[in-house]
C-alpha cells in the first residue's frame, strides 16, 4: 500500500556545517557547552524514547494522561476541521491521543532528526488513512517557516513534551511571540510544560536507576565523534545532572575525569579534571509563571490543565 505522506523537501535537515560550527564554538566558550538539540541524531531519538519509559521520568507518562483527559476541552476550544502542526514530534506518540478525539483535517509533522521524522509520520499515515500527513525537517529553534505548500486554515499547534524547557526564559518568550507572529487570530498553541516540584523529584528523573539519561547524555560525544573529524572519548565523561534552584532549571553536564586534551575539526582542546561541557538546561515553571510568560508573547491562556499531584501541565494558548 503506498502511504500519502508529504514529505517538504522545502526544508532542509539542518547541514552537517551546523553541527561543526556550533560544536565548535561550544568547546571554545567557557565554560564549555553544546547545545541539547544536538541529542537527537537516530540514537539519541532512540534513547530518548527509552528515557521517556523510566519510572523515574515522570513527564511523559504524565503529559499523556493529562491530554487524555483533556481531549474532549480541547476539541471544544480547537472546534472542527483543524489543522495540527507538531513542533518537535520524535516519535508521535502523544500525537495519537489528540488525532483520535480531534479528527483533525491535515497534520504537519516537524522535526530536526530526518530519518526518525520519516518513520514516525510514514506510521502515522498507515495508522490514519483518513488524515492527510505532511513532515518537514528544520530546527525551529532560530523560528520556524510553514512549507509554502501546506495549507493551513485552522492550525493548532502542539508542542509537547516541555521541549519550551530547553530556551531560556528570554528565548521562550522569542519563540512563543514567533509562533504567535505566524498564527491567524484564533490559531491555537497547546504546549506542554513542566512544572517546578521538589528537587528529589526532578533530579531522579534525571538520574534513572537504568543510567539511559546517562546514556543519552554521552551520546552527544560519540555522535560528534561519528559526524565530526574528532577523536573525543565518551568514556573519560560522566554523566552529572541537578536541579539549580536559582534558576528553575535542571542542568546536564558530561564532566572530564580526567585532564585531556581533545582534537575536534582540526584544532586541539583541553579539559581540566571535574572540567563541564554543558549540555541542557531543562527549564520548570509554575502554572502562574508560564502563564504571565505565554501573555507577555501575546498569547491569550485560554486553559491549563495539570495532573493531581501538580507534576505536569498542558496549557492552550491563543492569538
Ligand atoms: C525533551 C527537553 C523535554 O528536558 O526533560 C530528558 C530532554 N533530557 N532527559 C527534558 C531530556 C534528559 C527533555 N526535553
Amino acid at each position: 500500500m503506498a502511504l500519502a505522506i508529504h514529505f517538504h523537501d522545502q526544508i532542509q535537515q539542518p547541514h552537517a556545517a551546523s553541527l561543526r560550527d556550533e560544536v565548535l564554538a561550544g568547546f571554545a566558550a567557557s565554560p564549555k557547552q553544546v547545545s541539547p538539540k544536538f541529542f537527537y541524531d537516530r540514537r539519541g531519538s532512540e534513547l530518548f524514547e527509552q528515557i521517556c519509559q523510566q519510572p523515574e521520568y515522570y513527564l511523559t507518562r504524565t503529559e499523556e494522561q493529562i491530554l487524555a483527559d483533556a481531549a474532549n476541552d480541547i476539541r471544544e476550544i480547537a472546534g472542527p476541521r483543524t489543522d495540527l502542526i507538531e513542533l518537535g514530534s520524535g516519535a508521535s506518540r502523544k500525537v495519537r491521543l489528540l488525532l483520535e478525539r480531534l479528527r483533525p483535517v491535515s497534520y504537519l509533522g516537524i522535526d530536526i532528526s530526518e530519518d526518525f521524522l520519516r518513520t514516525s509520520t510514514q506510521r502515522l499515515a498507515a495508522d490514519y488513512p483518513w488524515l492527510d500527513v505532511h513532515a518537514a525537517c528544520a530546527d525551529f529553534c532560530d523560528g520556524l517557516e510553514l512549507p509554502d505548500d501546506f495549507e493551513i486554515h485552522h492550525p493548532l499547534m502542539f508542542f509537547p513534551g516541555s521541549s519550551i524547557g530547553n530556551f531560556t526564559p528570554g528565548q521562550a518568550r522569542q519563540l512563543l511571540g514567533h509562533l504567535h507572529e505566524i498564527l491567524p487570530p484564533g490559531g491555537g498553541l497547546l504546549i506542554g510544560v513542566d512544572l517546578v516540584k521538589d528537587k528529589t523529584v526532578l533530579e531522579a528523573a534525571y538520574n534513572d536507576r537504568a543510567h539511559v539519561t546517562a546514556a543519552f547524555n554521552l551520546n552527544l560525544l560519540q555522535r560528534i565523534r561519528n559526524e565530526l573529524d574528532c577523536d573525543i572519548d565518551p568514556s573519560r565523561f560522566v554523566h552529572r545532572a541537578f536541579f539549580n534552584e536559582g534558576e528553575s532549571r535542571i542542568e546536564m553536564h558530561l564532566i572530564s575525569r580526567e585532564s585531556q586534551e581533545v582534537r575536534l575539526e582540526g584544532r586541539h582542546f583541553h579539559f581540566e579534571p571535574g572540567e563541564s561541557l554543558h549540555t541542557e538546561n531543562s527549564y520548570k515553571y509554575t502554572l502562574d509563571s508560564f502563564a504571565a510568560l505565554a501573555n507577555s508573547a501575546g498569547f491569550a491562556c485560554r486553559s491549563q490543565w495539570t495532573d493531581a499531584r501538580e507534576l505536569f501541565s498542558v496549557h492552550y494558548l491563543q492569538r
